[in-house]
């Protein structure tokens, strides 16, 4: 059985590592959101597929829900002594794979050879795959204004209203060819409890994506990260209700075709949506 997973953060990691250890590597890729990617210090940092990257490899800092078990931020503080911006929290552990992705980006290797480089380094044998090679960047649209994603999410704590998401550079992003063979060779598609509006979405609004998953005729599933009206960890129900959706599995559902506020409505074509159990990461 093939299996197609579509991830972003720690909900996606979760299940991620519960299908790596019942599936042989062969049998598993997991499509990894890169909408919150961002530039920070000059370095490439890909959040989403950091945080599958260490869960599949066993690496992950549970407690903070991001990076490296162990981590520290000396090299963070000695930045900030001088003058750099550090209220996005890089680890000492954490920017070695910072540096590395980027100098690799920087030979001339795809996201998607620089992510396989670091995760098989660290130990990783499923496939762990970049929607896409090319920068596609989520934009939150706030009462503040408009905030790129780690903006919104870590320095604003989440705090703006938002009125919608957009994907800069989706519509002229390519998949990532191992995703585009993904699609084609799967035999069943799971959502992974994702945001579904800012995980989900950016992959779905990829030229391609929904019309293959439209016509997909294996199993589709969604687990939800809407249970019993709340998320089980994130911000998804808060920006839910925001954008008028439904906080439900219902609502995770028809967010899930809505990659913004302004285009096209279609109800994702799934099979029925499974709720995630509830966890002891719920927030
Ligand atoms: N999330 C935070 O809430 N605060 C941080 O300072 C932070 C730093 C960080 C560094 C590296 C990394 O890979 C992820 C990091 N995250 C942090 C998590 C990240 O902002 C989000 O969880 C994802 O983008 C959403 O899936």
């Amino acid at each position: 059985m093939r299996l197609l997973a579509i991830a972003g953060g720690v909900g996606g990691a979760k299940l991620a590592l519960g299908l790596a250890r019942m599936l042989p590597p062969d049998d598993l890729h997991v499509i990894v959101n890169t909408g919150d990617d961002e530039v920070f210090h000059g370095l490439h940092v890909s959040p989403d597929l950091d945080t599958v990257t260490y869960t599949l490899a066993g690496l992950a800092n549970e407690e903070m829900g991001w990076g490296l078990a162990g981590e520290s931020f000396r090299a963070l503080e000695a930045l900030g002594r001088l003058g750099a911006d550090t209220w996005f929290r890089l680890g000492d552990l954490d920017l070695a794979t910072h540096i590395r992705r980027t100098d690799l980006l920087r030979r001339g290797a795809t996201l998607t050879e620089a992510t396989r480089e670091i995760a098989s380094r660290l130990g990783v044998r499923h496939a762990i795959v970049p929607m896409s090679d090319d920068p596609v960047r989520t934009i939150a649209l706030t009462d503040e204004g408009e905030l790129a994603f780690q903006d919104y999410f870590v320095r604003r704590h989440c705090e703006p209203r938002i009125s919608g998401v957009r994907f800069d550079g989706a519509e002229r992003a390519a998949t990532s060819p191992a995703f585009t063979a993904a699609l084609t060779e799967a035999d069943a598609i799971v959502f992974c409890p994702s945001n579904p509006l800012v995980s989900v979405d950016p992959i779905l609004a990829l030229p391609g994506v929904r019309a293959a998953i439209e016509g997909f005729n294996g199993p589709r599933i969604g687990v939800s990260p809407i249970v019993g009206g709340a998320a089980v960890k994130g911000p998804a129900a808060k920006m839910m209700a925001e954008l008028g959706e439904e906080v439900s599995c219902v609502g995770v559902c028809s967010t899930g075709s809505s990659s913004t506020r302004w285009t096209r409505r279609t109800p994702m074509p799934s099979r029925g949506w499974a709720s995630a159990p509830t966890s002891p990461t719920r927030s």
